[in-house]
């Protein structure tokens, strides 16, 4: 598959009514400037049309990208933005929980973590409460590839498995939104379920 279009076609904010969709549902999660809008654009290889920004917390709105007229990925504001209040912070996960719950559209939700790190508590609580929620493992994208040598790359892949608690069943995707690497595994996944 190729995405040969791609359309921003709801932008909702955290307080609004969920919409209820009639195509299948990609959701994106991840903490805050981990690279979700990077990762859109990889994948539908567009230059910022998914606003990325150095600093975290620019998307602030649940937005609904429409591809090639099919299926939607979701990309959902980042939690453990620093700078966001409390009260924002509760609204976010109030959010997700109410959102997991009520559309009957997701398809898959796709956890994207930082290959360099060891996921954060946040990223652990977040694969657990997917599984909990759904009962799949999320597929995890590991990116920010292009900052690792090669020869970490599957030590950090199991690191990640490790403490996500994720099953060897679990698809754990390096990727890279700088150098494109990944591209083909993530487009191949989805269009196995398109
Ligand atoms: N080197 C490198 N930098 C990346 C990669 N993906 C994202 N970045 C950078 O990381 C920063 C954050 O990326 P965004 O895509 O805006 O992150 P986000 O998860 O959408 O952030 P929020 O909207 O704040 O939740 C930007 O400076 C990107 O250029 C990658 O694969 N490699
Ligand atoms: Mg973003």
């Amino acid at each position: 598959m190729k995405i040969n279009e791609i359309k921003l076609e709801k932008v909702v904010g955290l307080n609004s009514k969920i919409p209820s969709n009639n195509m299948m549902e990609f959701v994106l999660v991840g903490r805050s400037n981990v690279g979700k809008s990077s990762f859109i654009n990889a994948i539908s290889n567009r230059n910022n049309y998914a606003h990325t920004s150095s600093t975290p917390g620019k998307t602030r709105t649940i937005n609904y990208y429409l591809v090639n007229g099919k299926f939607y990925i979701v990309d959902l504001p980042g939690y453990g933005y620093a700078k966001a209040s409390i009260e924002e912070q509760n609204n976010w996960a109030t959010f997700i929980n109410k959102y997991l719950k009520t559309s009957d559209m997701i398809e898959e939700i796709i956890l994207i973590v930082d290959i360099r790190h060891k996921p954060s508590e946040k990223d652990c609580q977040m694969f657990s409460f997917i599984v909990s929620a759904t009962g799949y493992e999320p597929i995890v994208v590991a990116t920010k590839l292009d900052k690792i040598k090669k020869s970490e790359v599957n030590k950090n892949i199991e690191m990640i498995r490790n403490e996500l608690g994720a099953t060897d069943d679990c698809e754990i995707i390096p990727f890279s939104a700088e150098k494109k690497d990944g591209v083909k595994d993530v487009l191949r996944i989805l269009s196995s379920i398109v």
